[in-house]
Parts: C-alpha cells; structure tokens; sequence
C-alpha cells in the first residue's frame, strides 16, 4: 500500500504534516506481513542492528544491544500533557500542551523537525487487541526505527484492516515515535541512534496523541504497550465506563475442569510474568495465560466484566527467566521469532543472560566484550528484554485472543512486603479492594529484624501508567462498584514475599502460588474457609491446601496471621501517601481507612 491509497482526509493530512516537519527520505507503511518483517529484519542485519542467532537455537531470531544511555523506561522525561495540571494529578510530570507541542513541533525549531532526515518512516497501523474485538482499539505509529517496527509487529496486530477501518472513521490514536538522530547524506549511522539528552516520551489525553522523541527502547518507543495501552486507555476507561489496568490475566482450571479468569495487578518486576505462565505444583490444577502485562476490561450486556489482553506478545525481562522461574517463557523464547535486546550472545550463536540454567564458560557480554563465568560481571543489562509472539507460549490459553474476552472472578492486587501482609487477604467489599488496591505498596528496602522497611506505594501497580490525576482514577474504580446489574470480580491481597524475623522465606513462590490461587478460586465459589479479621477475610490454616510442603505449623500461622501492631504503624503511612492527592481522594477512601484504625484497636 502506499500514501496515495490512503482515502481518510484526516489520516492524509496528520501523515503530511508530519512527513513535511519530519522530513524522512522515505515512508513505507507497514502491511503486517512476515515478508515485510523479514524484509524490514534483513535490512537491520545488514545495517548491524541486528545480529541474526542461530537458527538451530532461536528460529527467525535476532539480537540487539542499544545505547548504554537508553536501556530502559524513563519516568523523569514521561509527561502527562492535559490542559489543566490538575487533571495529570501528583504522579505525573506535566507540561501545558502548547507549551510541549512547541518544544517538540515548531517549524522553525522543534525537535521533530528535520528528526528523520536520512532514515525511512515507517507508518505502523495497529490494533490494540484482536482486530474484531469490540474491546479493541486502534493506532497508527509513525516511526523511524526498523527495529520499532519488528517489536511492534510481534507486541500489536499489525494489518492493513486497520487503516481501512479508519478509512471509514473508526477512531485512532495517533502516536508518533522518531530516535531524534538524523542523518546527513553519507553520514555512517550508528547500531542503535538515539538522542539520550533530548528524551521526551508525552501523552495528549484530550486529543489522544502520543509524541515520543529521543528513545529507542522499549516503553518509549514500543508506543501500543504503556503509553497507549496504559496512559491513554486510561483516560479512554475513565471516559467510556471501563478499565485499562496493568494487569495479567490468567486462567485457572481445577481438577474438576471447572475454569475461572483471574487479573492480577504488580509493581513491575515483581514476576507477573511467571505468575502468568505458572506450572502449578498443585495435583490436577492447571494454569494457562491470557496475557502477562495489561488487561482492558469492559462489562458485557450481562454485567459481566470480560477481558481481553491488548498485546500480541510478550516484553519480557530476560534476568532471571528461567527452567525454574518460567519454563514456560523459556520455551516460548525457544521457538524463536523473538528479538532480544541487550542480553549477551553465546559463541554457538544463541542468547545468555543472569538466571539461565546452563552458564557457558565465555559469552560477548551485551556492551559487545568478551565474558568469563566466575568474573563477577553482569553479562546481560538487568532490564535486557526478549520480545516473543503470545501465540507460541506453550500456556497460551486457546480463548486468549476471544474477541469477546473473558469473564473476571477475581482481582489479585500485591507488592513486595517482607513483613505484615500475610499470604492473602480477601476485601470484605468492592470499597474494601479499592482501598486495597490504592494502597498496594512494596518495601524500598527488605525490612530488616522484623522492623517494617520504608513503604513505596505503587497504587493499583499503576503509578506510571495512569494517564490522568490518580485520585479521579480511585474515583473510577469506585464508581465501576456502583454499575447497577454488575456482577464485580471479589478482591484480593496477595503477599509471596513474607520473611519469618529470623530473615528466612515464609513461602516457596513459584508453582506454589497455586496454593492460593485454589483458594480465591474456591472462595469465589463460596466454598473455601476464612475468618473475618480487622484487615479482611484471612485463610485459616486448614483451609490452604500446603500438601507435600515441608513447612513448619509455626511457618504457616505467622504467614497467615494478622500483625496488628504492624498494620497499626501501616496507618500513617497511609495517612500520608493519602494526602498527596488532596481534595482529588474520594471520601469512600478516608472512611475505608478510618474503618481499619477502628479495627484494628477495638
Ligand atoms: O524498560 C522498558 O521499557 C520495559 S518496561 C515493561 C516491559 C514489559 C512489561 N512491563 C514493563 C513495566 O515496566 O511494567
Ligand atoms: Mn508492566
């Protein structure tokens, strides 16, 4: 397809501007297919971008090492551009639209001008979600990185079915991505141009417009994954009644084959990811997954609340995926049509990086040196990335791209807490888990002797990721309560991470986090036992199920009890992360939280 094929005006004229400002010595719009992939893949190998793996270890597979000073999200260059500060709340960068707009596309000396002189644009149209979904949103990503455009295509479905239903008005989100680094003719480019000291990754709510200038990497330039999918979802949930959460969304068979859906919210790089692709230790139970990362829900006719996971692949952290954390991660990366940024790279042509089972004697680490096991040096970047299609995990639930989503039983909300969150605790009502969800917290440092480390909140896992003032996003979420006819997902807390005072793991993680799952699953059901604390509905000992665990009774009874004084010192914490969003905190919060105090001390 080429631009004069284009037949939507408004389509046309944003793709002119931004040629003219731009000024790319080509564009190409992207149609999906796997002869452009390779076409686009051949053309970064040659360009030495990419270097190809061997096809006996990773099929159709390619590595990337980026600029040392772009390697991961960067949340101090991230911006919220609402008209009014107030709507990007407390925890978001903001800057007045205009204002951004000039820094980044004025004519005369925006940074955009002239940004893609000497490269090609890619013009990328994606869907958020299964093409035919009508959970499913659409964008088009203009881009002047081959290797935005093979993340892209494994992450999103690219197709020309998109611009034809934007052809025909369908909405867009416009998203424009540029390294910022042009070339001046017979100027020799470098494997991974970017623009580290002009770094701006920023988000138009109103106009639902994404401008990113001066990354490559992930995040930043993958512009479907958290700015869309996240950031401007967020506003588009908040504005049309449903969620767009930074959720996994997994499904849970029992042995009986009665099946449930489970969302999971964590901070990142707190091993969604694994949870996502569980083995479950557990005789008969089986896990499968939908998605490992963001979750777009909607409540159907019934009141039913189905998701669907946005992406079409997997960005995950390479450090630590292995046999043990996530064979199946590993096994999807084995089937190879993956790229893998910033991993070091193995003399028989395959991938290494810190965690994987086998460590070979001598690899290139990811900044291109050679490397000795035993050397006491990283081999691979701790945010180094494989990039693999959702269609060949070996977990990959068969209903994981229905159009309609699936039903949700349950919310998983949880964070790093080396002490005073037990295992699990159920919300005693949608209010209660809202409250749950808004103070979701990990320890900044592991709490040493028993004392309770400082907390860093992370509500809802969406810090971030939430595209609008975080105390009307608690409003949200409250107001989905109160949909007449809905039938709400029950609400839970989970903690894999608790320390005994002695400093040792109260829990085994992993596929014993099946444990709990057979739980919630079981409450969900109305048949699993608790009691009623001042903190909400704990498991009693019996009632989760620790068969074949060598664990002692006093393990399990601290893992599941309620540390009163613990939580009593919590409360200010609270208190404090509350204040932050001023008059934005609904009431509904303040009464949830006073109702705890008056719990906990009665
Ligand atoms: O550093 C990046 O750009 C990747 S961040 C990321 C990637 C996949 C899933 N989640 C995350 C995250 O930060 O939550
Ligand atoms: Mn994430």
């Amino acid at each position: 397809m080429e631009i004069k094929d284009l037949k939507n005006e408004e389509v046309k004229a944003w793709l002119k501007g931004w040629i003219d400002l731009c000024t790319p010595d080509e564009v190409v719009i992207c149609d999906g297919s796997q002869e452009q992939y390779d076409k686009v893949a051949n053309g970064l190998v040659k360009a030495g971008v990419f270097i190809k793996l061997n096809d006996d270890k990773k099929p159709n597979s390619y590595a990337a090492r980026s600029d040392v000073k772009d390697v991961a999200r960067v949340e101090s260059r991230t911006f919220i551009c609402s008209e009014k500060q107030e709507d990007a709340g407390p925890t978001n960068n903001w800057m007045a639209p205009s204002e951004m707009r000039r820094i980044l596309c004025n004519a005369e000396s925006g940074l955009y001008k002239g940004c893609m002189k000497g490269r090609t644009m890619y013009v990328i149209p994606f869907s958020m979600g299964p093409v035919s979904s009508p959970i499913s949103k659409y964008g088009i990503e203009l881009t002047d990185s081959g290797y935005v455009v093979c993340n892209m295509m494994i992450m999103t479905r690219v197709s020309l079915a998109v611009l034809e239903a934007i052809d025909k008005g369908r909405e867009f989100v416009k998203c424009v991505h540029s390294v910022g680094s042009p070339l001046e003719p017979g100027q020799a480019d470098t494997c991974w141009p970017c623009n580290p000291d002009n770094r701006y990754i920023t988000h138009f709510p109103e106009t639902r417009e994404i401008l990113s200038f001066g990354s490559g990497y992930g995040g930043n330039a993958l512009l479907g994954k958290k700015c869309f999918a996240l950031r401007i979802a967020t506003v588009q949930a908040r504005d049309e009644g449903w969620l767009a959460e930074h959720m996994l969304i997994l499904k849970l068979t029992s042995p009986e084959g009665e099946v449930k859906y489970v969302a999971a919210a964590f901070p990142s790089a707190c091993g969604k990811t694994n949870l996502a692709m569980m083995e479950p230790t557990l005789p008969g139970w089986k896990v499968e997954t939908i998605g490992d990362d963001i979750a777009w829900m909607k409540f159907d006719a019934e009141g039913q609340l189905r998701a669907i996971n946005p992406e079409a692949g997997f960005f995950g952290v390479a450090p630590g995926t292995s046999m043990k954390s996530n064979p199946n991660a590993m096994r999807t990366c084995n089937m190879g049509n993956a790229v893998f940024t910033n991993v070091a790279l193995t003399e028989d042509g395959d991938v290494y990086w810190e965690g994987m089972d086998d460590v070979p004697d001598t690899c290139v680490d990811w900044l291109r040196r050679p490397w000795k096991k035993d050397s006491g040096v990283k081999a691979a970047h701790p945010n180094s990335r494989f990039t693999v299609p959702a269609r060949q995990c070996p977990v990959i639930a068969a209903e994981w791209e229905d159009p309609q989503g699936v039903p949700i039983s349950a919310f998983l909300f949880g964070g790093r807490r080396a002490s005073v969150v037990p295992l699990v605790n159920e919300a005693l009502s949608w209010e209660h888990g809202v409250f749950l969800g808004s103070t979701t917290a990990s320890e900044k440092t592991a709490a040493a002797d028993g004392k309770v480390g400082e907390l860093r909140f992370d509500p809802f896992a969406m810090l971030p990721f939430c595209g609008y003032n975080m105390g009307d996003y608690f409003a949200h979420w409250l107001k989905i309560g109160t949909k007449k006819g809905a039938k709400l997902p029950r609400i839970y807390y989970v903690n894999w991470f608790r320390k005994a005072p002695d400093g040792h793991w109260l829990w085994p993680g992993f596929g014993d986090n099946s444990r709990v799952l057979k739980w919630i699953f079981d409450r969900c059901d109305g048949k699993a036992e608790a009691r009623e604390t001042p903190i909400g509905n704990l498991p009693t000992v019996q009632a989760i199920d620790f068969s074949g665990l060598d664990m002692s009774e006093e393990d399990k009874e601290l893992l599941l009890s309620v540390d009163a004084e613990g939580w009593k010192a919590v409360v200010p914490e609270i208190k404090k992360h509350y204040e932050k969003f001023g008059s934005k905190l609904p009431a509904e919060l303040v009464k949830q939280l006073e109702a705890l105090e008056k719990r906990l001390n009665a």
